[in-house]
């Protein structure tokens, strides 16, 4: 949803509905971060994939960089509503990553440089639907929205997109993470207005 491929055309943005329930719109690009924004430079940085065995798959920032790159449009929604369309990133997809990853697990918990958390079914950071991105509207990533790079969930609510992602640990069982544990719902529609728990 709201996911457009380099060359596609999809249907005209007016027959579909561009906002999801209880949104508004934003031209701005608001930082929302519940701590510091912590630094991580590239020379250092590293994203690891660690399944349900302890087994771990890890990229360099120049591994990353030689994997294949993916350019995405998507419409981007806060749980503390607003909405922005039309985001533009660059970035490589999670499908690339979990290629070579053979794991029994259900779910996945993102985890940040800096602490933060966030689950999500493991199913959902498949298809197309989620990306490790560097790159926002040509330039590289701002420290403040995530840089060097973050996770990019655009369908589900952007508390599950984690700024300054390190690693996605694969579980059995599904384990809330930071905003999950406070209260937030576990997977966070927001075309099924799921804020919070009970939701
Ligand atoms: N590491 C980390 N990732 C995070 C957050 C955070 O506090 N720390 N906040 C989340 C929330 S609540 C939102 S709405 C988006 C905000 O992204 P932005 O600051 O680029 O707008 O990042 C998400 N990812
Ligand atoms: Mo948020």
């Amino acid at each position: 949803m709201g996911i457009v491929s380099p060359g596609f055309q999809g249907r005209p943005r007016s027959a579909e509905p561009a906002l999801p329930p209880g949104q508004y719109l934003t031209e701005d690009f608001p930082v929302l971060s519940a701590g510091p924004t912590p630094k991580v430079p590239t020379d250092t940085w590293e994203f690891v994939v660690t399944i349900e065995t302890g087994a771990e798959f890890r990229w360099t920032w120049n591994e990353l960089m030689t994997l294949p790159q993916e350019t995405l449009t998507a419409d981007i929604h806060c749980v503390t509503r607003w909405s922005k369309l039309g985001t533009s990133w660059r970035g490589v997809s999670l499908d690339t990553l979990l290629e070579g990853v053979d794991t029994a697990a259900d779910y996945a918990q993102a985890h940040s440089y800096g602490g933060y958390t966030t689950n999500l079914p493991l199913d959902d950071l498949r298809d197309g639907r989620a990306w490790v991105v560097h790159t926002y509207d040509d330039e590289p990533l701002p420290a403040e929205h995530g840089g060097p790079a973050r996770l990019l969930v655009p369908h589900l609510y952007l508390w599950k997109s984690a700024k300054w992602v390190r690693g996605i640990r694969l579980t059995v069982d599904d384990e809330p993470g930071f905003w999950e544990t406070a209260g937030y719902h576990d997977y966070g529609d927001p075309w099924r207005e799921q804020r919070y728990q009970g939701d």
